[in-house]
């Protein structure tokens, strides 16, 4: 480690000065233009991360997800493939705006203060894995984040380029996995490839799966014009009915389209179809399954249209009670009721997921604060079986040790035939999932493969439940920091006052619910509202969004 390399180091790459950056919902979000800076320290945060890990790999990775194209972003991934640790957070943030806005000696300063408080041996060679997404400035910041970790800490880099979020979660934890057998610069994309191909061949196998049109003609796949378009393109070449895969807004090449009227974010929250459906009227029939990824493909949601071309969405809260059901019914197959399963949202699912899963599915819910990190963490800590989702398609599910070693033993135990198919679809499904983040291509494997299974058409998934009406809209105002909120990010606790306004237009309507939070990825606070009737909804959003303007100017 050599940091008295990085004075000059730090005047060359570090041109934005006199601005603050927050580790935020996921990571450092910004317009690009201004990232450089914090690039070049969560290079070096990355790898003190690593060091504190004995040299283990941690990621990086270059993007700003469902963001419009001149923004951009960074974050860590974890040894074991999962997001940065929230103690770490602060002092990413702390580095980055140290070095913006005092001195090149505060910020050594800073870095060795960290070194002796966190006890880390500055011996240790840092691992790095880094990747980024297909915006135009991704190549420009992955130099910035480069130049901190050859000639400082003489990193070890595996540098993927162009990936998807999950992809590099994924690759960084099966890098530190499988040190001793496979090295590191062996290990690309295929891997995760074959991982999840395998995984879903297996699964159908049981089954004696061979043809997908029980359940849709094609699969019609949005890919934001993003990074999970050339990904995926080449992930369904191992897989089976592959040409009934059809893709649009797959047009990567040209970032200046990324997430432009499309992607898994614009149809959520726009609940319309995306461009590019209706320049081919082949696409657009009854009988096919449509779904959206985000810019990095680690979001995900699907939908469908019915004989009067009505549009359906079934986003991350469907998708969650679709696992769930399916989960549910194989516990109580292989009778494993000791198995814990259990469900996470946040405050964005619809209020009618919420009851379906509490009274129909009889399957226990956990809400949290909005961000994956929240979620995962419920997931890992209160379930066996741990499904999460956000409403807008991200997430995935978390199998607990308990539940291998509970299934494993009954599998050894059982005669029964089908006690013993509900325990090995059981585990052939948990390999099917991406376990260390949510993923829009394994989530989409998962869903498939379930709706196969289950001998399930679109409708009929959309059945379970009735989405209740529900709006989700932003504002844009001076200082959303002013905007602090309790329980679940569902009341707002300041501005003062404010909360109590709100509850007054809420209670008016029938199945009222709304809340306000400042957004942890783009300069805006957002408004969510629900309730039984749409046109309630609307006003109830219009209200509060001139309560909000009222206050703040
Ligand atoms: P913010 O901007 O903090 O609301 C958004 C999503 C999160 C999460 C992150 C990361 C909504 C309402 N919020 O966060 O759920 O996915 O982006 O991509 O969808
Ligand atoms: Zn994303």
């Amino acid at each position: 480690m050599q940091l008295e390399l990085l004075e000059s180091l730090f005047d060359k790459t570090c041109k934005t000065k006199n601005y603050t950056y927050t580790y935020g919902t996921a990571g450092f979000r910004d317009k690009a233009a201004v990232l450089d800076t914090v690039m070049f320290t969560t290079g070096i945060i990355a790898s003190l991360r690593s060091m504190s890990h004995q040299g283990k790999a941690v990621g990086v990775m270059i993007t700003a997800s469902h963001n419009p194209p001149m923004d951009n972003g960074v974050k860590i991934i974890e040894p074991d493939g999962s997001m940065l640790s929230q103690s770490w957070e602060s002092l990413a943030t702390n580095l980055a705006n140290i070095t913006a806005n005092e001195n090149f000696l505060k910020s050594i300063e800073f870095i060795k203060n960290l070194i002796i408080s966190l006890n880390i041996d500055s011996n240790i060679i840092p691992s790095i894995v880094v990747g980024m997404d297909s915006r135009e400035s991704s190549p420009r910041l992955m130099n910035c984040l480069l130049s901190t970790l050859s000639p400082i800490f003489n990193a070890k880099i595996i540098n993927h380029n162009m990936l998807t979020t999950p992809q590099l979660h994924f690759l960084t934890a099966y890098q530190n996995e499988n040190c001793n057998i496979i090295p590191a610069e062996k290990i690309t994309v295929n891997q995760y490839d074959t991982n999840f191909q395998t995984a879903f061949n297996d699964l159908l196998k049981l089954y004696e799966i061979k043809n997908f049109n029980n359940c849709f003609n094609n699969l019609i796949v949005d890919c934001a014009n993003g990074i999970g378009a050339p990904q995926f393109e080449n992930f369904i070449k191992g897989l089976p009915q592959s040409n009934l895969i059809k893709f649009i807004n797959n047009n990567y090449k040209h970032p200046d389209t990324l997430n432009n009227s499309c992607g898994a974010d614009f149809v959520k929250t726009q609940q319309k179809l995306p461009a590019g459906v209706n320049d081919d009227p082949s696409l657009l029939t009854d009988s096919n399954l449509y779904c959206s990824f985000d810019g990095d493909a680690d979001r995900i949601i699907f939908y469908y249209i019915d004989q009067t071309n009505k549009f359906h969405l079934l986003d991350g809260d469907k998708i969650a009670t679709l696992f769930a059901k399916f989960l549910k019914k194989l516990l109580l197959l292989a009778n494993l009721n000791d198995i814990k399963l259990g469900i996470v949202q946040t405050a964005y699912a619809n209020g009618s997921s919420t009851t379906y899963v509490s009274n129909t599915l009889n399957v226990p819910v956990s809400c949290t604060k909005t961000g994956v990190k929240h979620l995962h963490h419920e997931a890992q800590t209160a379930y066996d079986i741990g499904i999460y989702f956000e409403a807008n398609g991200h997430g995935t599910i978390l199998f607990s040790n308990n539940f291998y070693s509970k299934v494993q033993s009954c599998l050894e135990i059982t005669k029964d035939e089908s006690i013993t198919k509900a325990c090995k679809t059981l585990l052939a499904f948990s390999k099917v999932i991406n376990q260390t983040v949510g993923d829009a291509i394994a989530d989409l494997l998962g869903v498939v493969a379930t709706l196969l299974i289950s001998e399930m058409k679109p409708y009929q998934w959309d059945q379970q439940y009735t989405d209740l009406p529900n709006l989700l809209s932003k504002v844009i105002v001076p200082d959303r920091n002013v905007f602090k909120t309790t329980d679940q990010e569902r009341k707002l606790t300041s501005p003062p006052g404010l909360q109590n306004k709100m509850d007054t237009l809420i209670n008016k309507i029938e199945m009222g619910r709304a809340f306000v939070r400042a957004s942890g990825t783009e300069d805006a606070v957002r408004i969510y509202c629900e309730g039984k009737n749409a046109e309630d909804v609307k006003k109830l959003s219009k209200d509060i969004e001139a309560l909000i303007m009222a206050e703040v100017n």
